[in-house]
């Protein structure tokens, strides 16, 4: 946190307990009461003025047997991607230094596996090593793990590790059915386990109910540790797959699901993640007042695309918003002043 930060309430513990009427009931309140609401909370627990910044990188693409409705990568579906074989540790790294010298913290890497086989596990681990050395926060995301896995990861130098649980337990079905959510739960256990830090959050816009993001919310925040880091995006349509032409969200109903997810998870990172390249700048400045705090940087998603970096840059200037330092030379900082 900043030497900016303008402590305008007390910093809550998390809770754990939340009902659904509960939740429901921040959802339902007048735009303006709710929005204040959650600036209050992230003014307590963050810096207002900063967002965190990740880059994202496809380190294996496509062909992944899995049928999410949403995603691009499923071989159900046809959307004219080309597959690609696992990449080259040192096309990885060289990625990786890119993002740094444009100014991310923190580097995500993401495979479309069911799960990892352990000798692709291997080629990882140099990934994740090599990532580290050059000072960034290291994410993974390969889907499912198995036991001893995470802890495998851990000690090549992992920080993160991202797992989603999309939507709400009840709405799941409808959009994958290769695997449960009980196989997520007991991922996102085996992470936690290991001692890595949890990114997990969700899609809008797959047609669900205020119920379902509600009540992904409220799962999220009653996991026994809050993750620390909660990817709220936008789904990000593609033709061939089953959700394209799906009625996207009211944007208001977005911005109230950023807001609650701060009320919620108030000392959590909440990304505004996926979707922003189909967003107005408005549209993304009401989600910061909504206390995100973290996006995706650089002009590629996984597959699909984000918004230049540029274009990031002066939308930050004209909000009087900047980069959030690495963690580690915000210590240092912090140790010298
Ligand atoms: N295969 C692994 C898994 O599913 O856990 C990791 C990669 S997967 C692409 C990571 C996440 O990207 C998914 O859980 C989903 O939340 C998000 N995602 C995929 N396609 C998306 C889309 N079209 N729009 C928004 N988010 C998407
Ligand atoms: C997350 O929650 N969103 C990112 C990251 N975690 C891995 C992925 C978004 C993918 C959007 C579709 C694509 O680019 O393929
Ligand atoms: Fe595969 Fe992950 Fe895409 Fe699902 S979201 S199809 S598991 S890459």
């Amino acid at each position: 946190m900043g030497a900016t930060k303008s402590m305008t309430a007390t910093p809550q513990t998390p809770r754990h307990d939340w009902s659904k009427d509960e939740v429901l009931a921040l959802f339902e309140q007048p735009f303006n009461d709710l929005l204040h609401q959650a600036q209050t909370t992230h003014r307590a627990h963050f810096d207002p003025n900063t967002v965190q910044v990740s880059t994202l990188l496809s380190i294996k693409t496509g062909a992944c047997p899995e049928d999410c409705k949403y995603c691009p990568q499923s071989v159900r579906y046809d959307t004219g991607l080309e597959r690609e074989q696992i990449l080259a540790v040192e096309e990885v790294v060289a990625a990786a230094r890119r993002a740094r010298d444009a100014g991310a913290t923190r580097f995500c890497m993401g495979a479309a596996w069911r799960s990892p086989k352990d000798r692709d596990l291997e080629t990882v681990e140099a990934m994740v090593r090599e990532v580290k050395a050059l000072g960034l926060e290291t994410c993974l995301t390969l889907g499912m793990l198995r036991d001893g896995q995470a802890e495998r990861l851990r000690e090549a130098g992992l920080d993160y590790y991202n797992h989603n649980l999309d939507t709400s337990e009840d709405y799941y079905d409808e959009i994958i059915t290769t695997r449960s959510y009980q196989d997520r739960l007991d991922t996102l256990a085996r992470v936690r386990d290991a001692g890595l830090k949890t990114c997990c959050g969700g899609i809008i816009g797959m047609g669900e109910t205020r119920q379902d993001r509600a009540e992904l919310l409220r799962t999220l925040a009653s996991l026994p540790v809050q993750p620390q880091s909660v990817p709220i995006n936008q789904l990000v349509q593609v033709p061939g797959t089953p959700l394209h032409g799906v009625e996207p969200p009211d944007p208001f109903e977005f911005v109230r699901t950023i807001a609650v997810a701060r009320i919620l998870m108030p000392a959590s990172y909440v990304r505004l993640s996926a979707g922003r390249e189909q967003m107005s700048d408005e549209l993304q400045a009401l989600c910061f007042l909504a206390g995100a705090n973290s996006i995706f940087y650089g002009d590629k998603l996984l597959t699909t695309g984000n918004p230049e970096a540029d274009k990031d840059r002066r939308l930050l200037a004209r909000l009087g918003m900047g980069f959030e330092a690495h963690a580690c030379a915000q210590a240092e900082a912090e140790d010298l002043g």
